[in-house]
């Protein structure tokens, strides 16, 4: 659960970071990629090198998702309901690669945020990921 502690952090950090987010998911997907290959099964005909024009077309579209959640921190699953009918029945992405995601994540914005991303900030940011992969998850019977 997020307290409104960790909503306040996750707001403000995200006020930083917003400005070059789609960047910043972009790269996540490259370290996933590139850590995890497993998961790049899911992405068969992208080009996954670095700043390749399909990691950033759907770096953009996962800011965008993770942008509006951060705008709707109290209804996460309302607002990523389509999202999660999505990814359990269309994409059938396996919920254990929610984690690396956020992983790969977190070290993009540490990367560029050394001293902004304290281990609080850290924290609630995690607790705010998770929150989003378990309503990404939340269909799969
Ligand atoms: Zn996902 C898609 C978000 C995770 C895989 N995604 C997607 C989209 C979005 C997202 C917005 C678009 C939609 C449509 O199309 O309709 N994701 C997201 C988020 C997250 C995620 C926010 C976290 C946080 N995913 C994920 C993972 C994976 C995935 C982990 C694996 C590994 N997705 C995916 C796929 C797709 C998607 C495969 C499809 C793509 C294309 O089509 O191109």
């Amino acid at each position: 659960m997020l307290t409104e502690a960790d909503k306040k952090s996750v707001k403000a950090m995200w006020a930083k970071l917003a400005p070059h987010g789609a960047d910043y998911t972009a790269d996540t997907l490259h370290r996933m990629m590139s850590c995890y290959p497993q998961t790049k099964i899911y992405f068969a005909n992208y080009n996954t090198s670095k700043g390749s024009q399909d990691l950033k077309t759907h770096g953009s579209r996962v800011f965008t998702a993770l942008n509006e959640s951060v705008n709707h921190l109290d209804n996460l699953q309302g607002c990523l309901d389509k999202l999660s009918n999505r990814h359990a029945y269309d994409l059938r992405v396996d919920p254990a690669n929610f984690p690396f995601f956020n992983e790969c994540f977190h070290v993009v914005i540490a990367t560029h945020h050394p001293h902004e991303y304290t281990c609080g900030t850290h924290a609630s940011m995690d607790k705010f990921l998770c929150a989003v992969a378990t309503c990404l998850t939340s269909k799969y019977r």
